[in-house]
C-alpha cells in the first residue's frame, strides 16, 4: 500500500539527536509515493552531533530511504535550517541527486506559488540571541526526555500519547506570542515576495491558516508531533498526522490479511495487547528493499563556522 501525493514537505527530523523519531520517519517514507519531497530544514542536527556523535542505524536508514526515493524519480530538495546551517554553504549543489537550496518557490498543481523556507531567518530570538536560543534548545531537550519517559509509562498502561510541549505551547502565553509573531513574519515575507503562501518548519508546530489572504503551512516536526504537509495531485494542501497515517496503513494491512485491526496476531491468545502508536512490531519492518549504504556518515560533516 502506497500513499500517493504530488508533494510532501517534512521538516525538523533532527537526525543525530536522541529525540528523533527516525524509525517512524523511515516507515512512513517507505509508504509514500510523491513527485517532489521537500526537506524543510533541521533534518540533520549538527548542533547535537557536534557535542556528541550519535548516528544509530535507524538514522542512517532515513538517509537511505530518501536516496532510494531519488532513485525512483522523486525530486528531493533539501533546504537547510539553523541546526544544519553548515549545509547552506553547498546551496546550488547536488548530493546523490538531492538538490540543496537556501529557499525555493513551489508551484502547486492549481497554480499557487508557495515560498519554502525553514524559517529560522525570521525568528528574532535565534537571529539576535543565539546563546539564549541554544539554552532554550537544551531545556527543550530535557523536557522532551522527561515527556518520553512519562509517555512510556502512559503507553504501558494503555493510554494515548500526551504531548507536554503541545500543552505548554497552549498554556503559556509568551510561547503563543512567540509563535504568532513567527507566523506573522513569514506571512509578511510571502506578501513581500508576491507569492500566495509559505511552507516552513522551525517552531515544531504543524499548522495551516490563512492570514490576510496568504496561506501559512508549518510542517511541524519528527521529534514529537510527527506531522507533515502534503500536496495532493489536484493541488489541495493538507497537514497530516504521521502517526495516524502509520496506524491507518497498519489497519489496512490487517484488514487485507483478514485480522482484526486492533489486536493483530496476539488476539488469538485472547490478550488485548494495546496497539502503541509508533510501535511497529505489526508493521512489515524489513528493510531488505533498501539500497546498500551509499552515504556512510562516520565522520562529522564539515561545518562552516
Ligand atoms: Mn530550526
Amino acid at each position: 500500500m502506497k500513499l500517493r501525493y504530488r508533494t510532501v514537505f517534512l521538516s525538523d527530523l533532527h537526525l543525530g539527536s536522541s529525540g528523533s523519531r527516525a524509525k517512524d520517519i523511515s516507515r512512513l517514507l517507505k509508504r509514500i509515493d510523491c513527485d517532489t519531497l521537500y526537506l524543510v530544514g533541521d533534518i540533520i542536527d549538527m548542533w547535537r552531533l557536534r557535542s556528541k556523535w550519535n548516528w544509530p542505524a535507524e538514522h542512517n536508514d532515513v538517509v537511505r530511504r530518501v536516496l532510494k526515493m531519488v532513485k525512483k524519480d522523486t525530486r528531493v530538495i533539501y533546504i537547510p535550517g539553523n541546526h544544519d546551517e553548515g549545509a547552506r554553504q553547498y546551496a546550488g549543489l547536488e548530493f546523490g541527486g538531492v538538490e540543496l537550496l537556501i529557499k525555493d518557490v513551489h508551484l502547486t498543481a492549481d497554480g499557487r506559488r508557495l515560498l519554502v523556507t525553514h524559517g529560522d531567518q525570521f525568528d528574532l530570538v535565534v537571529k539576535h540571541h543565539p546563546l539564549l536560543s541554544s539554552l532554550g534548545g537544551i531545556a527543550y531537550e530535557w523536557l522532551m526526555a522527561l515527556n518520553r519517559l512519562y509517555n512510556v509509562g502512559r503507553m504501558r498502561l494503555g493510554f494515548r500519547y500526551w504531548s507536554l510541549s503541545k500543552f505548554i505551547k497552549l498554556k503559556v502565553k509568551r510561547a503563543c506570542t512567540f509563535i504568532s509573531r513567527f507566523e506573522e513574519t513569514l506571512v509578511k515575507e510571502a506578501e513581500r515576495m508576491g507569492v500566495e503562501g509559505v511552507v516552513c518548519g522551525h517552531i515544531h508546530k504543524a499548522e495551516h491558516r490563512v492570514e490576510s489572504g496568504i496561506e501559512y503551512f508549518n510542517c511541524g516536526d519528527w521529534v514529537e508531533s510527527c506531522t507533515l504537509v502534503v500536496e495532493h495531485d489536484d493541488g489541495q494542501m493538507e497537514v497530516l498526522d504521521g502517526i495516524e497515517l502509520l496506524q491507518q496503513i497498519r489497519d489496512a494491512k490487517h484488514r487485507h490479511q483478514g485480522k482484526h485491526p486492533k489486536h493483530g496476531k496476539r488476539a488469538k491468545h485472547g490478550k488485548h495487547a494495546p496497539v502503541i502508536a509508533g510501535a511497529g512490531d505489526v508493521l512489515d519492518d524489513d528493510d531488505d528493499d533498501l539500497e546498500p549504504v551509499e552515504v556512510d556518515i562516520r565522520e562529522p560533516l564539515p561545518i562552516a563556522r
